[in-house]
C-alpha cells in the first residue's frame, strides 16, 4: 500500500508535473501566439491608404480579360465594405461623357472606356464606400500624364531622398540584378500609384548619370516596366546631354551634329525594343551644371527637338525642365521666363515644358511661376515638390495639398479672369498636345514608404490632385485620414465609424494637417521672404550664410537683402522688373506695396523695417509676429495630436509624437535665428506680445548648420533613413 500509495503519490506528482507543464506549455503557446498576434499587427506604416480588411463578399460581373480589369475585378472582392452579397457589374464600354481613362460609377457599377480606367474607377469606387461618400460620379483626368519623378542616383541614394534608398536602384555593383522581393515591392509600389491615378515614374534623378543608357541599366528599366505595366504606368527615364560623349565617345553632344542624332536614335530604338511602350525623357539642360545645348550655341529648342524626333515614331515625348539660372544673374527668379518665352512656338509637338510651381526652387511659399499664364503654343506642365527639401524633410508635419491648391488656383489673367495655373496646364486654356503633371516623390525604401506617416499624405495628395485638379485639401485630407487611421485604436477600442473617431480625431487632425503649410512659412520664412535656408542641406535657418567663395545666388543675402533700410527683394519696376512678366492686373497688383497680397510682399519690395501693413503693425513688428504664430502653431499641433492618443495604434502615435517634439525645436531655433540675424540690421526692439528668443545668435551661427545637421543625421538614422549626398546649394 505504502508502494503503491508511493507509487500513486509518484503518478500523482508526474501528473500534476504534466498537468503543470502541460499548462505552462499552454500558456507560453498562447503568449507566443499573442505575440505573433501584436508583431503581426505591429502597426509600420507599409500599408498606406489601402488597408483591405473584413471584406464583405460581393459578385463581382464583368465579361472583358484585359489584365487591368482583371486586376479591378481582384481589388474589388478583397475591398468591398459595402453589404455583403451585392452585385457590381464592370462595364468597358465609351461614354460622351468619359474623356481619356476616366470612369462613371453607380452603386452598382463601374465604366470605363478603358481598362485602366476601369481600375481606376474600382479603386475609387472603394475609397468612396470606405469614406461615406456618394457612389455615383462621372470622373475624368485633369491631365493625361500624371507622373512621379524620381530622383534616384544608380547607386541607390536619392537625391533629396528622406526615406531611405532607392526602390529602384542598389548601388553599382548589383544595381542592375532583380529579385523576387524587389518585384514585389514595386508591385506594391504600382497598385499604390494606381490607387490615386498616377500613370508614369521617372526612374532616376534628372542629374542623370550616363549609365542609365548602358544596355545592362536599360534591361532593369524593362524590369521594372513589366512590374508597373499592369497597373498602367509608363516608365520615363532622365537622360544626361552628354551621353553621346560619356557612353558613345563621340566628340560632341551638340544637338544638329549628324552623328549626335544618330546616336540618340540609336538609344531609342534600343529602349523601345526593351519598352515597346516607353514614355519618353525628362531633360535637365544648362542647369546647375549639368551639359545642355547652350553649351553648343545652340537653344533650349534645339535640344528639346533632336529629342522629340527620335522618340516620335514610338509616341515617346520629351519633358524638358525650365529650371535654369545662372551665377551672373541679377534675378534669378527672371530667368526661366527669359529663357524660354522667345521659344514659344518653337518645340515640337511632343515636347512640354516642366515648369517649378514658383520662380525660384520649391520654397515654402512663392508666387506661381510667370511661365505658366505666359506660354501659349508651347504645352507647360507643372513640376511638384513631394519629398520636402525645403520644408522640413520627413521631420515636420506639413501636408503639402494647400501649398499646391494655392498654386493651381492662382490666377494669371492668361485669357482674362479666372485663368488658373490649373486652366493654363490641363488644355482648358489652350488645346495642348500634351497635358502633363509631375511630383518629385518621396518615396525610399523605409517600410512607411515615406519617412513619415504624415508624409504619405503629401504623396496622395500628389496623385488625387493630378487627377482632379479642383479637388480641395480638405476633401484630400479627409479622404487619407478615414483610408489611413480608421479603426487602427489599440484593439479597435474604438470604432471609427461614431461620432467620437469623427470629433476628437478627424476634425482636430484634419485642421492641423490644413495649417501645417502656413506653420511652416511663419516659422521659416514669412511675408514673402525666401532661401534662408543653411548652407548644408536645405534644413535649418542661415540667413547669414554668404561665404566669399560662394556664388551668391546659393546665399540667403541674395535673396533677403536685409540692411538697415529694410528687408526684401525689389523685383518691381524700379528693381528686378520679375513684375512685368506677369499679365495685368496682377503685374501692377505686384508692383505696389499697398496691393501687393502681404504672403509675397518681401517677395517683390525691399522696404522699411517701418513700413505700416494693413493692420497697422510696422513690417518689423509683424514679421516678429509672424515667427511667433509659426512656433505657437506647432506647440498646438503637439497639444493636439497628445489628445488623439486613444484613436491611434501605439507605433504611429509615438512616431508623430517624436517628429512634432523635434519640429517645435526647430521651429523655435528658425524664429530664434532669423530675428536676432535681422534684428541687427533693423535695431527695433521685440514687440511686447512675442516671446524673447531663447537663443543667443552666435550659438545657432556656430551649431548651425553643422549641429543641425548632425542632429538630423542622428534623427535620420534612429529614423532608419539615408541622408542623401546633396550635389548642389
Ligand atoms: C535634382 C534644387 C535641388 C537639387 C535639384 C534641383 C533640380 O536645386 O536642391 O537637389 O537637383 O533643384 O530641381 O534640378
Amino acid at each position: 500500500m505504502q508502494f503503491l500509495n508511493l507509487k500513486s503519490h509518484a503518478m500523482n506528482n508526474k501528473q500534476t508535473n504534466r498537468a503543470h507543464r502541460f499548462k505552462f506549455g499552454k500558456a507560453l503557446l498562447i503568449l507566443t501566439l499573442l505575440c505573433l498576434v501584436l508583431v503581426a499587427h505591429a502597426e509600420d506604416g507599409h500599408e498606406l491608404w489601402l488597408r483591405d480588411k473584413k471584406a464583405n463578399p460581393v459578385i463581382v460581373k464583368c465579361d472583358a480579360k484585359a489584365p487591368a480589369v482583371l486586376l479591378a475585378c481582384s481589388e474589388i472582392k478583397n475591398g468591398w465594405t459595402g453589404k455583403a452579397g451585392e452585385t457590381i457589374r464592370i462595364i468597358l464600354k465609351a461614354d460622351p461623357m468619359l474623356k481619356g481613362d476616366g470612369y462613371k460609377l453607380t452603386p452598382s457599377t463601374i465604366q470605363s472606356a478603358t481598362p485602366i480606367g476601369v481600375l481606376y474607377g474600382a479603386y475609387e469606387f472603394l475609397r468612396r464606400q470606405k469614406t461615406d461618400q456618394e457612389l455615383t460620379v462621372i470622373s475624368n483626368p485633369s491631365y493625361e500624364r500624371r507622373i512621379l519623378d524620381h530622383w534616384d542616383n544608380l547607386n541607390g541614394t536619392i537625391e533629396r531622398g528622406y526615406a531611405g534608398k532607392s526602390i529602384f536602384w542598389r548601388n553599382e555593383k548589383d544595381s542592375v540584378t532583380v529579385t523576387e522581393a524587389d518585384r514585389k515591392l514595386w508591385t506594391e509600389y504600382a497598385r499604390a500609384n494606381a490607387s490615386i491615378g498616377i500613370n508614369g515614374s521617372v526612374l532616376n534623378n534628372v542629374n542623370a548619370s550616363p549609365q542609365i543608357l548602358t544596355p545592362a541599366y536599360i534591361k532593369k528599366a524593362k524590369e521594372i516596366a513589366n512590374v508597373l505595366r499592369p497597373y498602367g504606368i509608363k516608365t520615363y527615364l532622365s537622360v544626361n546631354f552628354a551621353s553621346p560623349i560619356k557612353l558613345g565617345n563621340l566628340k560632341t553632344a551638340d544637338p544638329l551634329n549628324g552623328e549626335v542624332i544618330a546616336w540618340w536614335k540609336n538609344k531609342i530604338a534600343e529602349i523601345y525594343r526593351e519598352i515597346p511602350d516607353f514614355g519618353g525623357f525628362l531633360v535637365k539642360a544648362n542647369s546647375e551644371g549639368q551639359a545642355g545645348p547652350q553649351d553648343y550655341h545652340r537653344t533650349h529648342a534645339d535640344g528639346a527637338n533632336m529629342f522629340a524626333d527620335a522618340l516620335k515614331p514610338y509616341g515617346g515625348i520629351v519633358m524638358w525642365r525650365a529650371f535654369v539660372y545662372n551665377a551672373n544673374e541679377k534675378d534669378r527668379a527672371k530667368q526661366a521666363y527669359t529663357e524660354f518665352m522667345p521659344f514659344d512656338g518653337k518645340f515640337r509637338n511632343n515636347v512640354i515644358i516642366q515648369v517649378k510651381n514658383g520662380p525660384v526652387d520649391f520654397q515654402p511659399r512663392e508666387p506661381f511661376s510667370a511661365l505658366f499664364g505666359a506660354m501659349k503654343k508651347t504645352p507647360v506642365m507643372p513640376e511638384f515638390q513631394i519629398t520636402k527639401e525645403y520644408l522640413g524633410e520627413n521631420i515636420h508635419l506639413v501636408f503639402l495639398s494647400t501649398m499646391w491648391e494655392e498654386v493651381l488656383k492662382s490666377d494669371t489673367y492668361q485669357q482674362g479672369k479666372g485663368s488658373t495655373v490649373a486652366k493654363c496646364t490641363d488644355g482648358s486654356i489652350y488645346r495642348q498636345s500634351i497635358t502633363a503633371i509631375a511630383g518629385v516623390s518621396n518615396i525610399g525604401l523605409d517600410t512607411n514608404w515615406c519617412g513619415s506617416d504624415f508624409d504619405q499624405a503629401n504623396w496622395f495628395a500628389f496623385g488625387r490632385l493630378a487627377w482632379n485638379n479642383n479637388l480641395s485639401s480638405a476633401q484630400i485630407a479627409d479622404e487619407w485620414l478615414k483610408l489611413t487611421f480608421a479603426n487602427s485604436s489599440p484593439a479597435g477600442s474604438v470604432a471609427c465609424d461614431n461620432g467620437q473617431w469623427t470629433n476628437l480625431f478627424l476634425i482636430p487632425v484634419k485642421k492641423m494637417m490644413l495649417e501645417s503649410r502656413e506653420a511652416v512659412v511663419n516659422y521659416e520664412m514669412p511675408l514673402g521672404l525666401h532661401h534662408l535656408f543653411s548652407a548644408f542641406g536645405h534644413y535649418g535657418p542661415g540667413p547669414w550664410y554668404a561665404p566669399k567663395n560662394v556664388r551668391m545666388d546659393w546665399t540667403p543675402p541674395y535673396y533677403h537683402k536685409a540692411d538697415a533700410n529694410g528687408i526684401g527683394f525689389d523685383r518691381t519696376s524700379n528693381g528686378s522688373d520679375a513684375v512685368s512678366q506677369y499679365h495685368q492686373p496682377l503685374a501692377e497688383q505686384f508692383n505696389d506695396p499697398k496691393t501687393c497680397p502681404e504672403t509675397f510682399l518681401l517677395w517683390f519690395h525691399h522696404l522699411p523695417w517701418t513700413y505700416q501693413l494693413k493692420n497697422g503693425r510696422t513690417l518689423w513688428d509683424a514679421l516678429c509676429s509672424h515667427y511667433q504664430d509659426g512656433v505657437v502653431t506647432v506647440r498646438e499641433f503637439q497639444k493636439q495630436w497628445d489628445n488623439i492618443r486613444p484613436y491611434i495604434d501605439r507605433e504611429r502615435f509615438e512616431a508623430v509624437q517624436s517628429k512634432l517634439r523635434k519640429q517645435c525645436h526647430d521651429a523655435q531655433v528658425y524664429k530664434d535665428a532669423c530675428l536676432l540675424y535681422f534684428h541687427q540690421s533693423s535695431k527695433l526692439p521685440f514687440p511686447p506680445d512675442v516671446e524673447r528668443p531663447i537663443y543667443e545668435l552666435s550659438y545657432l551661427e556656430n551649431i548651425n548648420p553643422l549641429t543641425m545637421e548632425s542632429i538630423q543625421a542622428m534623427f535620420n538614422r534612429s529614423n532608419r533613413n539615408n541622408a542623401s549626398p546633396q550635389t548642389t546649394n
